[in-house]
């Protein structure tokens, strides 16, 4: 019989893992944790990861590719609803899933029948071996750490239960092992010195709508979508221009971004530039303009522009 492997050469563990869950639980502070740099947006609001996003962690002799997703939800909106198909497709692609939730906080026990409800619900049909993930465990009382997983344990066939903290890092070896075991032979799909398959392009796009998520409040996040205009490298300068506009629903929110004399959108772009230098590894110069687009979050032809 052919086998493919002796055509690709290297015959390594390697696969595709989906990182999956409601929103907020800390997806893409595990991806960028995994990968040990910061490519998924990360903040405190919930369905801040609006794309999937690719990352790739190289071993000796392993290769796995993780996809963040967008947060699973009740999804009403356009916008929401291609989040949502991002995600729930993600899915049915990989060969192991990671479903994350956040354990921290108490929840009321109507509370938390629904949402297991709902995730046993999102996993109907899957078929690739599902390891819970139990998150931001330093927040919590380590006591309340073996009842839970026992609890988990009984309500669906997990593949595992593993508690961790994505953002220290503690617990997390222990789930790339268990990936190990689960992961078939395959091909290095991606070589060894890429992270991800986004262009930097849509990274410093990304970087720019998490300083809106992270710098405006109530709605504005949620308005907000950001368009590179131009991406200028200058190789003798050693310098990137980049030309971006945080594009608004309505026109009452154009003077919150903008705010009082041009300074919110200057620590927008502050901040902004600051991660960008850091991704590419050179001085940037960032333009940012804002531009409305009435209720662009439900305008199809918009969302696909922006590459739903
Ligand atoms: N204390 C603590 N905070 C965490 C942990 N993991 C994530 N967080 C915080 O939780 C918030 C949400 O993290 P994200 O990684 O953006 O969550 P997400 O699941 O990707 O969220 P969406 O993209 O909105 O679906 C951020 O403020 C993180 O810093 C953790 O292990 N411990
Ligand atoms: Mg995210």
């Amino acid at each position: 019989m052919i086998n493919i492997n002796d055509f690709l050469g290297e015959s390594i563990r390697s696969g595709m893992v989906a990182i999956v869950g409601p929103p907020n639980s800390g997806k893409s502070t595990l991806m960028n944790q995994f990968l040990g740099q910061k490519i998924s947006i990360v903040s405190h609001k919930p369905q801040t990861t609006r794309n999937r996003i690719l990352g790739v962690v190289n071993g000796d002799d392993y290769q796995i590719v993780l996809l963040d997703t967008p947060g699973l939800h009740k999804a009403r909106q356009p916008l929401n609803r291609e989040m949502v198909r991002i995600a729930m497709e993600s899915l049915k692609e990989v060969d192991v899933i990671l479903y994350m939730i956040d354990v921290s906080l108490p929840l009321p026990e109507k509370v938390a029948k629904e949402k297991n409800k709902e995730m046993i619900e999102q996993m109907d049909g899957v078929e690739a071996p599902v390891i819970l993930i139990l998150n931001k465990v330093d927040l919590l009382d380590k006591e309340r750490l073996l009842p839970m997983i026992q609890h988990y344990s009984e309500l669906y066939p997990f593949h595992s239960v593993m508690p961790l903290s994505a953002f220290t890092g503690e617990g997390t070896d222990v789930v790339i092992e268990e990936l190990l075991e689960l992961l078939p032979m395959g091909p290095r799909y991606f070589p060894e010195d890429i992270p991800t398959d986004a262009t930097e392009r849509f990274l410093a796009a990304e970087i720019v709508r998490e300083k809106v998520f992270l710098l405006t409040g109530q709605e504005i996040p949620y308005s907000s979508a950001v368009i590179i205009e131009s991406f200028e490298d200058d190789e003798k300068k050693k310098m990137t221009t980049i030309h971006a506009t945080i594009v608004l629903e309505r026109n009452s929110q154009k003077g919150i971004v903008i705010g009082k004399g041009g300074k919110k959108l200057k620590s927008i772009g502050i901040a902004a530039r600051r991660d960008i230098e850091k991704l590419l590894g050179q001085k940037v110069l960032l333009k940012l303009w804002v531009k409305v687009r009435k209720n662009w979050s439900k305008d199809e032809r918009f969302l696909k522009e922006l590459g739903f």
